[in-house]
């Protein structure tokens, strides 16, 4: 990692104090990839993947990138059900580097997660990785090295059903979201250690409204709070990086490039989304059209419509749109309102639609911060319970999958709740094959503002022991959320089958969204081997929120 950075900070340099061309090397990388939106397919059951750098230019600065094939995103992939596939990875970084096949079961060494599944591919080296499929649907893969995914190395993946792909449509294409950005990764998560709110344009933040409850206690901020209401501030704490950090990509291209995607009118269009971001959450609309949820995470579900939907980092979902105007906006907000994601669809290219303004941010509720408000035992500070880790515990989550979420509650637009999927029937079953589980292991989603760590249960990865399961074991796991951020929770190698508050199967799904003061329940069966469980949020994965799972 350092030697990449230094490499890069040092030719970033050299540009900077205007030496220019003084050597080969700068000259030769120079050259900016053009970044089109027009994404390499590659197809069949063996694939050459070479990971580099390559310079890119999004915001008027040349930066250097990590791609994979000179491609960000890297080449979709074209997987089918029941075939092996094997990948040969050469990695001509200067560091190491990995790929993740995000959501998909394979045998725990094929996972390539360094230091758990496998080494990690040395500079230089190249690694062969080889798996049956077993699934079909819309995936993503991307680099679990460093912060190598927030420099663009992640692609799509789509696999075709055994028999077919059951709904037809006249185009298919992938809509993948991301966030860019020209500083050094790195030197964000140490500004975000020193100051976590550096990069928040709206105060006071919760770790103000934190700090003033652990001075005043709850009930005197809350009240303090309807103060800063009434002065038009809010504790707004949505995310840690915004759009001051960030340009936000639709398939490698930023919202001034315009990524189009065309249609003939008549037609019906699948958009497989998926959110490849390092750290962010977006909020998924196309004015004037009804999107229809198919399936979440590569897994069908039964249609819905809907005018909005959230997608968290590393969720996926494919919509069906049959458009009859000229041009539309896709348009993807980022959580909180500070910038957006969009391209257009589109009967000729250079048609627009007009896009919409940015919504107006809302305020986090009571529930966000102390959960279920209809019991007595309210959230409180946790330095007695579980050390200096912790800002708070909730002992009374709110358990409903209803909710939206911040932001996007009574918006005047119908939007996608998990409430809303449900598994098709063949998946039911399948869940159902599995059995009921035989234990329950409940953890806490911890974090502290002030010093930028984040956990389970109060303990960042270092200080962890892994959680342990038995090959076959159902076990049903709840996650409690003890912080103010909503984070997407992923468990490497096995599904994660979401329940209902009343313990009933919701929907499969391999990432999804944990809300602020919010316990959400799911069945998994223990896979052999050694899988990594984590929050899909980069810098929250790299300060802590991480834990390994064991399965013997
Ligand atoms: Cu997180």
């Amino acid at each position: 990692m350092s030697f990449q950075l230094s490499r890069r900070q040092f030719v970033q340099g050299l540009t900077i104090a205007g030496i220019a061309a003084s050597t080969g090397t700068f000259a030769k990388t120079k050259n900016v990839t053009a970044i089109t939106g027009q994404v390499p397919e590659l197809k069949g059951n063996t694939f050459d993947l070479i990971i580099d750098e390559a310079w890119v230019n999004y915001t008027g600065k040349p930066r250097l990138a990590t791609v994979i094939n000179g491609s960000l995103p890297a080449p979709t992939l074209y997987f089918k059900e029941g075939e092996t596939v094997t990948i040969r990875v050469t990695n001509r970084l200067q560091e190491q580097s990995s790929i993740h096949w995000h959501g998909l079961l394979l045998p725990f060494d094929m996972d390539g997660v360094p230091g758990i599944s496998f080494n990690g591919i040395d500079a230089r080296q190249t690694f062969t990785y080889q798996f049956p499929i077993k699934q079909s649907g819309t995936y993503w893969y991307h680099s679990h090295s460093g912060f190598q995914e927030q420099m663009g190395m992640m692609g799509a993946i789509i696999i075709e059903p055994r028999d077919g792909e059951p709904i037809k449509v006249d185009r298919d294409y992938v809509v993948m979201l991301s966030d860019w950005t020209d500083k050094d990764p790195m030197r964000l998560l140490t500004q975000l250690k020193a100051q976590s709110g550096f990069d928040n344009y709206q105060q006071p933040t919760a770790m103000q409204l934190l700090h003033d409850a652990k001075m005043q206690g709850w009930k005197n901020a809350i009240e303090a709070r309807k103060m800063w209401n009434q002065m038009r501030m809010v504790p707004t704490d949505f995310t840690d990086l915004s759009a001051h950090t960030y340009t936000y990509l639709m398939n490698g291209v930023n919202p001034a490039s315009n990524w189009t995607g065309l249609f003939q009118k008549g037609e019906k269009i699948r958009l497989r989304f998926i959110n490849g971001s390092a750290q962010t959450i977006f909020d998924v609309r196309i004015p004037g059209l009804k999107l229809t949820v198919i399936s979440s995470d590569g897994q069908a579900v039964e249609p819905v419509s809907v005018d909005e939907f959230r997608i968290g980092v590393a969720e996926t979902y494919d919509v069906l749109v049959e458009p009859t105007d000229d041009a539309y906006t896709i348009f993807a907000q980022n959580i909180d309102r500070s910038g957006y994601a969009c391209g257009t669809l589109a009967t000729k290219q250079g048609l627009k639609a007009e896009i919409p303004p940015l919504d107006k941010i809302q305020w986090l509720s009571m529930a966000d911060m102390m959960g279920d408000m209809s019991g007595k035992t309210i959230a409180h500070h946790a330095d007695t319970e579980y050390g200096i880790s912790t800002d708070m515990r909730v002992d009374m989550p709110r358990t409903n999958l209803n909710d939206a979420g911040i932001n996007l509650r009574n918006n005047g637009r119908r939007v996608l709740t998990y409430a809303d999927l449900h598994s098709i029937d063949s998946i039911k079953n399948d869940q159902q094959k599995q059995g009921e589980p035989t234990r329950e292991i409940e953890m806490h989603l911890t974090g502290n503002m002030e010093r930028y760590i984040w956990g389970f249960d109060g303990l960042t990865f270092k200080e962890s022991k892994p959680v342990r399961m038995a090959k076959n074991e159902r076990v049903r796991i709840s996650l409690v959320n003890d912080t103010m951020m909503t984070h997407p929770m992923h468990l490497h190698g096995m599904w994660s089958d979401l329940r209902t508050p009343n313990g009933d199967f919701q929907v499969r799904k391999h990432t999804f969204l944990v809300q602020p003061a919010q316990k959400v329940s799911f069945d998994v069966t223990g896979e052999a081997g050694r899988w990594a469980w984590h929050c899909h949020l980069m810098y929250h994965m790299e300060s802590g929120m991480f834990r390994e799972v064991v399965v013997d």
